[in-house]
């Protein structure tokens, strides 16, 4: 028997997914909570809750101890890790992770009687990585983008206009603010080329997936670009790894896992990737064509692209297809917490949230549009004290106008950022929580006009990341993969009416109109 396994390191969690390469099933999903698992590292929710001034950061020496003790549940499961012929993975994007010189030599002299953290914790140059839900960076964003000739530039250049999440800004910050630190630092890493040196044993390069999420790689020629290097901090050049496309071999596992837990000595590690892109291989959609929303804390849509189409608004991203080519990325920060704000408002029972609230009212709500952002919003860029609405009052309706409102004020804002993009999709692979309702997907088939499927594979970044294995080691093609593992819920298809599509074309001026006021 040979197995691919494919790890996610996000937020939340670290887990794993294991790929049966001879029938093509999975044999199974494991996760280690850092919230639930690693208490001691005051992190409920996997990041460090005191930040000041819209720090977000998290502890990489708790990612560790979670590797550690993923791969200690794996052999407890009896996985038959000496039989793993490749790996790979993926990690939450644009969190980094500062190493110092040391770093390859403690990386190839792991001893299995101890484990990682102990090993590990005296070569990071900075003790915390700042992760993607990081905002502080606004002043380090201007200062990059004006040394490059402007945002448009940036955008131009790597895909993306400066972002605060985004690496750049974080590595500029820390440079000015730490300069001893920074200096001391040897090797800059992503959290995915991180986890793949762990596994590599040596410093591992940057995967074109998640590299374009740090505003400092070049889109065309898909290396590190000079101008932006420059306008980021000294000497980064020499900080950063290479970059390479997700199925370059990066040698066998290191050896701390085979003598540890038993892997297989000629298992070949492949760079890991951002979860985004790992993601889109996971759902399927890696083929130009598919475009894929997951419902989640926050939503993001994201497609594969043949051309890198970048966005003119500056809201969409583009980023490395693993499979090759580009894909692109749109986050939208009031997902499932809008929602939920709703349902807190009205007191709505959750469980009938999105089908029978949504069937008491019409499609098109009788022309009663909201904007729906609770939270700061970052597409369209937004800050509202209560959410918009085109003249009618939240106090005075019901809790099913407030849904259907908040629901078409979602898709109508995904269907208008995603425009640039040119082409309607030929389906939407509708993922995440909010995607078990019915009447949910019946809203996004109409708004956007297309059809809506629904996967049955819920793990979709580390299983992505076990099929990027798998392509590269030749273990399977990625037709056979995604055939057998990406299977559509063909029973679960919406289909758009025609009636509504048109209804909501014209309700989308009037969309246009309040985003606008
Ligand atoms: C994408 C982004 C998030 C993280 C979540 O730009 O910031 O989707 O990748 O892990």
């Amino acid at each position: 028997m040979a197995y691919v396994l494919g790890f996610d390191s996000s937020t939340q969690s670290c887990s794993a997914t294991l790929v049966n390469c001879d029938t093509l099933a999975v044999v199974g999903d494991l996760s280690v909570n850092f919230g639930k698992d690693l208490p001691h590292y005051n992190a409920p929710a996997g990041f460090i809750s005191d930040g000041q001034a819209g720090e977000v950061h998290s502890d990489p020496k708790m990612w560790l101890e979670a590797l550690d003790l993923l791969c200690s549940k794996m052999v407890e499961a009896k996985w038959q890790l000496n039989q793993v012929v490749a790996i790979s993975g993926s990690g939450q994007q644009h969190g980094s992770v500062y190493l110092g010189a040391d770093f390859e030599r403690v990386l190839e002299s792991l001893s299995p009687s101890s484990s990682l953290v102990p090993q590990l914790e005296f070569v990071f140059t900075r003790e915390t990585s700042p992760i993607w839900m990081d905002n502080s960076t606004e002043v380090e964003c201007a200062e990059i983008a004006h040394a490059v000739g402007g945002n448009s530039r940036v955008c131009e250049k790597s895909g993306s206009i400066m972002i605060e999440r985004f690496t750049g800004s974080q590595i500029r910050k820390f440079s000015k603010q730490r300069p001893e630190c920074y200096e001391k630092t040897h090797f800059i890493h992503l959290v995915s080329s991180f986890f793949a040196s762990i596994f590599s044993g040596k410093s591992a390069p940057i995967d074109t997936g998640d590299g374009a999420g740090m505003n400092l790689m070049n889109l065309v020629s898909q290396d590190w670009d000079s101008d932006l290097l420059n306008a980021t901090a000294a000497n980064l050049c020499k900080k950063l790894p290479p970059i390479s496309s997700a199925n370059t071999e990066l040698g066998k596992v290191s050896r701390y896992f085979v003598d540890k837990y038993s892997f297989n000595p000629d298992a070949k590690v492949y760079p890991w990737s951002g979860d985004n892109p790992c993601s889109l291989v996971g759902m399927g959609a890696s083929k130009p064509g598919n475009m894929v929303i997951s419902l989640g804390t926050s939503y993001t849509l994201f497609a594969g692209m043949a051309e890198p189409y970048t966005d003119p608004n500056g809201f969409g991203h583009v980023f490395g297809n693993p499979m090759g080519g580009y894909m692109t990325l749109i986050c939208f920060m009031n997902g499932s917490l809008a929602r939920e704000k709703v349902r807190e408002n009205k007191e709505v029972d959750w469980t009938n949230f999105g089908n029978d609230y949504l069937e008491k009212t019409l499609v098109g709500n009788e022309g009663k549009l909201m904007l729906p952002f609770y939270d700061p919003e970052i597409t369209p860029t937004m800050s509202l004290e209560t959410p918009k609405t085109n003249g009618w009052s939240l106090e005075e309706e019901s809790a099913a106008v407030q849904i259907r409102a908040c629901l078409e004020g979602q898709f109508l804002n995904m269907r208008k950022y995603s425009e640039f993009l040119g082409a309607k999709p030929a389906q939407i692979l509708l993922t995440g929580g909010g995607s078990n309702s019915e009447q949910i997907c019946q809203v996004a088939a109409n708004v956007f006009g297309s059809k809506v499927v629904r996967t049955k594979s819920t793990a979709s970044a580390s299983l992505g990341a076990a099929i990027m294995a798998g392509v590269a080691a030749g273990a399977a093609s990625i037709e056979a993969f995604e055939s057998a593992l990406c299977e559509l819920d063909e029973a679960a298809t919406v289909h758009p009416c025609e009636k509504s599509v048109s209804m909501y074309s014209e309700l989308m001026l009037e969309f246009e109109k309040l985003l606008l006021q």
